[in-house]
């Protein structure tokens, strides 16, 4: 997908010209994907640009930061500011956020200790991850070929650049085979999560989504449309999943910061539920879109007003 191209991007506190916003080839995170970054998305509300879950996304930044004993050397509340004059610097009222912390240039070598780190930011407008259709049509998915990498190899609680060498392989298997996207199994045999999405079904009116142990991100998309979904009246489980659980499924979606809430039509060409967009799906998707447009007062401090 091109990037649609803004004016600034915000690097360790100064706001430079988007064509000059470059690093150096020998840093660090380009040789050894030494870096965290994260996906937030601001959207368009009646009272200007808001930013979904602000907080919840720069503590993940941090805790992704901690694991790789990786010191950002600005506070959250600098890159929370970093992030609203940024925004405003663009003159956007809806766009995709990516904060992204690196190790510098400085040494070759694995030893990431003695490179500087930098701090970028960048916004730029995104719409629907995975097709324009993906929202309402549902997508058709994979089971990958390739496991995600296990908790003691690479852990699934940080959003680390390196890490997701694992989801281009999967997502590359996927597209060449047909599919939308792809899903990754762990090394048990137990459901994780796509490329870039977690993943939920729906089970005789229950959702059920798969704990965050088995090796999928913490998402916070999931976090909210757990929380959404409990609101409204439903049991929602966290279980291990296997493959069939998703073929026999009612209804199955991906949750996540670029995929918001899309549905999935298919697994392994196995038609699932009705194969379309099911029902509590797009109660979902409408509760999930209504709090973004800070529309829900008892959702009201998931935003982050920009101005
Ligand atoms: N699993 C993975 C592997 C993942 O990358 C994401 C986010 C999620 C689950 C959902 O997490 P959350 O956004 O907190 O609900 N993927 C980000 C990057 C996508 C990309 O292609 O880049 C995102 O959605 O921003």
């Amino acid at each position: 997908m091109p990037i649609s191209e803004v004016e600034k991007i915000w690097m360790d506190g100064e706001l430079v010209d988007w064509a000059d916003a470059k690093i150096h080839v020998l840093s660090h995170a380009l040789h050894y994907g030494s870096g965290v970054f994260e996906g937030i998305r601001a959207y368009e509300t009646a009272r200007g640009p808001a930013v979904w879950h602000l907080d919840e996304h720069l503590k993940r930044l941090y805790r992704s930061a901690k694991l790789y004993h990786l010191d950002i050397p600005f506070s959250a509340d600098a890159i929370t500011d970093g992030v609203k004059e940024l925004i405003r610097a663009n003159g956007l009222n809806a766009c995709y956020i990516r904060p992204l912390v690196i190790r510098g240039y400085g040494e070759m070598g694995v030893n990431p200790l003695n490179a500087p780190v930098s701090v970028i930011i960048a916004v730029w407008p995104w719409g629907a991850y995975l097709g324009e259709d993906a929202l309402e049509q549902g997508v058709r998915i994979k089971i990958s070929s390739w496991r995600r990498n296990g908790q003691n190899s690479l852990p699934s609680a940080a959003k680390a650049t390196g890490q997701y060498i694992n989801g281009v392989l999967a997502k590359i298997e996927s597209l060449n085979a047909g599919y939308d996207e792809a899903l990754m199994l762990n090394e048990q045999g137990f459901i994780t999560d796509g490329s870039g999405e977690n993943v939920f079904i729906v089970r005789g009116g229950v959702l059920v989504t798969p704990f965050t142990q088995a090796g999928c991100l913490d998402g916070i998309t999931r976090s909210s449309v757990m929380a959404i979904a409990r609101d409204l009246g439903y049991e929602v489980r966290e279980e291990n999943l296997i493959r069939s659980d998703l073929y026999n499924a009612d209804e199955c979606f991906f949750t996540g910061t670029a995929a918001e809430i899309t549905p999935i039509r298919e697994v392994d060409d196995r038609v699932v539920g009705e194969g379309h967009r099911g029902p509590i799906t797009k109660e979902l998707q409408g509760a999930f879109f209504s709090a973004t447009k800070g529309e829900t007062e008892r959702y009201a401090d998931w935003l982050a007003y920009v101005n």
